[in-house]
């Protein structure tokens, strides 16, 4: 059976890929898996239905025949190993590439996060100013560690794994801060992804329910 995805009826990132049924949907293409997607208001995320699925009322979710799955990252290593193509055969390449993932999520995303905040949250605040310098030299520190790891590479570690696709995943929300472009292997190592034909077929899906959504 297709599995079927949840994503936000109306997107507040306005079709620019960056919630999180993107890395979902990457991963689908990139293994060849066709999917069914469930759209749901930001309501019906909060209602006993689809907390039985997700405990925090959040999108995404994953259903395939009696399972059912939550966040984004356990859901694409879920899609990896069921299917070819997003990690290495050999075990210790596939224990390197499952690392990256964590990595992505645990190590780079939480500063990415950071900014985030300050920008859109705290930008009100007296002491934004003071604070801000402090949060993107914090983030700088893992994106320098990160450039000096991948080098002249195309990939983290060899061919194109899920750890590139949730890393990559992770640092498209800094497309817009300026940044990436600091660290030109990795705004171009984004960019890589970003051209790949996977991404490229489900950012055109998910662009088109903002789509169909804003002509409703
Ligand atoms: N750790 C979880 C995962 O990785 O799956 C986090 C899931 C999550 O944050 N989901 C968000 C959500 O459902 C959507 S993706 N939020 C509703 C709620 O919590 O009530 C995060 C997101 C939201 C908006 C933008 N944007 O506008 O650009 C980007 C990303």
């Amino acid at each position: 059976m297709k599995p079927t995805i949840t994503a936000f009826a109306q997107s507040p990132d306005r079709g620019r890929g960056l919630t999180r049924d993107m890395q979902v949907r990457w991963a689908l293409e990139e293994v060849g898996q066709p999917y069914n997607v469930r759209l749901v208001s930001f309501d019906e995320m909060k209602q006993d239905a689809h907390r039985a699925l997700h405990p925090f009322g959040q999108i995404p979710t994953y259903q395939e025949d009696e399972l059912a799955l939550f966040e984004s990252g356990s859901i694409v290593f879920h899609i990896a190993e069921r299917h070819r193509g997003l990690l290495p055969d050999d075990a210790n390449a596939r224990a390197r590439a499952i690392s990256w993932m964590f990595a992505a999520l645990s190590t780079i995303e939480p500063p990415i996060i950071d900014l985030g905040i300050a920008l859109l949250l705290e930008h009100a605040e007296s002491w934004h100013e003071q604070r801000l310098p402090f949060v993107k030299d914090r983030l700088r520190v893992r994106l320098g560690a990160l450039s000096d790891r991948l080098g002249t590479a195309d990939w983290l570690d060899g061919g194109f794994s899920a750890g590139d696709l949730v890393m990559i995943s992770v640092m498209r929300r800094l497309n817009a801060s300026g940044i990436l472009q600091e660290y030109p292997n990795l705004h171009a190592y984004v960019a890589r992804g970003e051209a790949r034909p996977a991404f490229q077929r489900a950012f055109a899906a998910q662009l088109a329910v903002f789509t169909a959504a804003a002509n409703d």
